[in-house]
């Protein structure tokens, strides 16, 4: 811990790729693992364009009971740590996979969401965008101005992520001096190759997650146990 909080303190660039885990202690559940949200709902049913355009109500209901959930939950010491170490470096990236939205009410700024927003509409038929923070929403699925229907703001599996937001966090891993990687399975590519890529670029990888993932072999330092815990320290400078 003592030598990662140093390449931390020490760090002109940082990046940081943070996934499901960082969420938990704020009482969100995570995808996978134990309480995971695909332990009673089969993912493969709910987050895909073929889920959604065989049963659309049964996908709205489950991201409509998602968004109630996080509307009550609040940022934790993990997410706030994220936005002062922003606050202290000079160059700073915040690579989420999350949908919640809560780094944006932690404060922190640069945030690159790779997965999209929860809160983001979009309409299926006519691509229209818009935010909605209703919850619930009074209407499953939500109707767009054109009659045709709305869907989660996400990337489902199969989907392209955002271009522009892809290109700045593959930019983001490949020159930082240290890469953090907190509370991600780091099951799900192509996010998950941003830890080769700022290994390859000779970044100095920091992980943090409950449990062993497939890095955790390979990374300049793994430490294990909880993020809104381990972070605060890890940033103590
Ligand atoms: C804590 C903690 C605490 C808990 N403190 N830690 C083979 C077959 C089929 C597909 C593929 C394949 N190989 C690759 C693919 C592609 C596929 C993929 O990766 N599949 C794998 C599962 C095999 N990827 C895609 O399809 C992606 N798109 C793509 O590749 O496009 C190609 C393309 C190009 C051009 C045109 C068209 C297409 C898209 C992936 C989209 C993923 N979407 C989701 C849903 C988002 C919306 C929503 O939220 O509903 O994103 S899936 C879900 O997984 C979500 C997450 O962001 C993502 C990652 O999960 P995450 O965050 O890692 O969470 P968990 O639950 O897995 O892990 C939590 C961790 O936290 C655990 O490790 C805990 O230990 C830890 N933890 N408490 C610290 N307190
Ligand atoms: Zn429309």
């Amino acid at each position: 811990m003592q030598a990662a909080r140093e390449w931390l303190a020490k760090a002109r660039s940082v990046a940081v790729l943070t996934g499901a885990g960082i969420s938990a202690e704020s009482g969100i559940p995570t995808f996978r693992g134990g309480g995971g949200l695909w332990k009673q709902f089969r993912a493969e049913d709910l987050a895909t364009p073929q889920a959604f355009a065989r049963d659309p109500v049964t996908v709205w209901e489950w991201y409509d009971w998602r968004r109630c959930l996080i509307a009550r939950a609040q940022p934790n010491p993990a997410h706030l740590a994220l936005a002062e170490l922003e606050n202290r470096t000079p160059r700073f990236s915040l690579i989420t996979q999350n949908v919640d939205g809560l780094h944006d009410r932690a404060g922190s700024r640069r945030i690159l969401k790779v997965h999209g927003d929860i809160w983001r509409l979009r309409c299926a038929a006519c691509g229209k965008e818009w935010d909605d923070y209703t919850c619930p929403l009074p209407q499953l699925p939500p109707p767009c101005s054109c009659g045709g229907m709305a869907r989660p703001g996400v990337v489902w599996f199969g989907e392209a992520l955002p271009a522009d937001v892809w290109t700045a966090a593959g930019q983001a891993a490949a020159s930082c001096e240290v890469f953090l990687v907190i509370g991600t399975s780091a099951l799900v590519y192509p996010a998950a190759g941003l830890v080769t890529v700022a290994e390859g670029a000779g970044a100095r990888v920091i992980e943090i997650n409950l449990e062993r993932t497939p890095y955790s072999g390979q990374v300049d330092c793994s430490l294990q146990g909880k993020a809104g815990e381990l972070l605060p320290e890890l940033i103590k400078s």
